[in-house]
């Protein structure tokens, strides 16, 4: 590495001496790590900020006893449109674990039966589409539409609502919202001091395009919440937006009706509100950008494909339009695999903050003191030595069961850790694993632009201008 000072020993990269190279900050930070090393600290203002991305410290990291999630300053902007919801929501913050006990039975293993006939009417939305392109030679957005699936799924299994995303040639308007918002959250902590020519100005300005989607993601919101609790009336299924489902035990119904057994309250009007757009974003972002990383490595990787298939036809045969039973996606073994290798090399989510909660030690000498943050930089965890020495191969045998039976739990985290960790994962990995396996199973996946992997970050990451052609494929190919 090039000399630096160091502090307990890492490196301590200062940006005003060795620029960040331009790009996605995610990019920027694995440039760094490949630099100088997996864990360092990077100078910001007058502080040094731990980044971690070996084995060994991000293993000490997860020790809940010493560490907890940090709401840090871009999650602290998220706040600004998600409040006090589960993901954003501070540790010590009473509607957290409220939240959390009420809605968790929501995301236990056995709830994804009660979901899976829904996410299979959403993937048949985009199998129709895509028959469409296939019949007419034209190839397909693929983070576009698969963000159009995880958009419904969410929608109609967690609130009754349709997005009717499909139904247009343009994302729903929320998705562009979302992403402003997001791409704000993310940069609004490092713009340029407002003394600096034109700043001042640029900022106000980016502040006010953010209150407006904002106030537009809360409009969302509101008939969310409307289309359930307006009085059943004759012909409410024909409102817009409104769904038929009727029962009420899915997200929505919990968050309005569950009361929590230690007190017998619900959760209050203005935290569900919170809940409602923290979900309808961490419930279709990460999944739609892991469908469409796993199927631009499906399309480099000929092989794997193969073996998907074998995985899918012994499942469902020459079906023209199989029927996946709930059971059918547990089985899908391979596919699964494929999504685990995806998560390793790009976690949609690339990283997430942990704070010591007492003065502690971890690694060789690296003394952090109560209060201080770390941040765990996840492609570089998934890059460590113990994925053996080719690390960047993507090979879902890496996820074989006697394989991941004899590595380390703590070196794959794409859902985070603790008790702070991802709520969906099941969620994610029942929709993401049927619907590849229905995409595999119908088409053949032509790379015709022989696409060469491009990563756009707002806070989570995707292939930027990743298309497919589709090729109608009979189960003997
Ligand atoms: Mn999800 C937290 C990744 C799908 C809802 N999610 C997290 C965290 C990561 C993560 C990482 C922890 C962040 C942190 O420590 O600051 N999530 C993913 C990935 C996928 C995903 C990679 C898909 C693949 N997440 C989903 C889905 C839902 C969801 C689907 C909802 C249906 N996630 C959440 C919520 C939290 C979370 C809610 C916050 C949980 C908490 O803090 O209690």
């Amino acid at each position: 590495p090039p000399h630096t000072e160091t502090r307990h020993g890492l490196p301590v990269v200062d940006p005003s001496a060795a620029p960040a190279p331009a790009g996605p900050l995610v990019l920027a930070t694995m440039e760094r790590a490949r630099t100088y090393g997996p864990d360092f600290y990077q100078r910001f203002g007058g502080h040094e900020l731990l980044f971690a991305g070996g084995l060994g410290l991000v293993t000490e990291l997860a020790d809940e006893q010493r560490f907890a999630k940090f709401v840090g300053p871009a999650l602290v902007n998220v706040r600004e449109f998600a409040g006090d919801g589960l993901f954003t929501a501070f540790n010590d913050e009473p509607n957290w674990a409220k939240a959390h006990d009420l809605l968790m039975p929501a995301f236990a293993l056995g709830s994804m039966r009660r979901y899976h006939p829904v996410m299979l009417r959403v993937a048949r939305r985009l199998l129709t589409a895509w028959d469409g392109h296939a019949a007419a030679g034209t190839p397909v957005d693929v983070a576009d539409d698969m963000t159009r699936m995880t958009l419904d799924t969410i929608g109609l299994a967690g609130f009754g609502f349709d997005f009717g995303s499909f139904d247009s040639d343009r994302p729903h308007p929320f998705v562009g919202a979302m992403v402003r918002c997001l791409t704000w959250a993310m940069t609004r902590t490092g713009r340029p001091p407002a003394t600096a020519a034109g700043a001042a100005d640029e900022a106000a300005a980016a502040d006010t395009a953010f209150r407006t989607d904002a106030a537009y993601l809360a409009s969302v919101v509101d008939e969310v919440i409307a289309a359930r609790t307006a009085a059943p009336r004759p012909g409410a299924k024909d409102r817009p937006g409104a769904d038929d489902r009727s029962d009420a035990d899915d997200l929505l119904g919990l968050m309005l009706t569950a009361r929590h057994p230690s007190d017998g309250t619900t959760l209050d009007v203005e935290n569900i509100r919170n809940q409602v757009i923290t979900f309808l974003i961490a419930g279709h972002e990460t999944t739609s950008g892991t469908l469409a990383f796993a199927l631009y490595f499906l399309s480099q990787h000929p092989e794997v494909l193969r073996a998907v298939r074998r995985e899918v036809d012994g499942l469902w045969g020459d079906a023209a339009d199989p029927e996946p039973t709930y059971e059918d996606i547990g089985r899908l073994r391979y596919t699964r695999q494929v999504l685990n290798e995806t998560l390793r090399l790009w976690p949609a989510a690339p990283g997430f903050a942990r704070q010591a909660l007492v003065d502690t030690v971890i690694g060789d000498g690296v003394h952090l003191h109560a209060g201080e943050p770390a941040f765990v930089s996840i492609p570089m965890l998934h890059r460590d030595p113990v994925w053996g020495d080719n690390p960047e191969l993507f090979d879902p045998s890496r996820f074989d069961p006697e394989v991941e039976a004899a590595r380390s739990p703590h070196a794959f985290k794409p859902f985070g850790t603790g008790e702070r960790a991802c709520i969906g994962r099941q969620f994610a990995l029942h929709e993401a694993t049927m619907l590849l396996g229905m995409l595999v199973h119908r088409y053949r996946l032509i790379d015709q632009d022989r696409y060469t992997l491009t990563i756009k970050q707002t806070l989570t990451i995707k292939p930027d201008g990743f298309t497919l052609g589709l090729v109608p494929r009979t189960p003997a190919e």
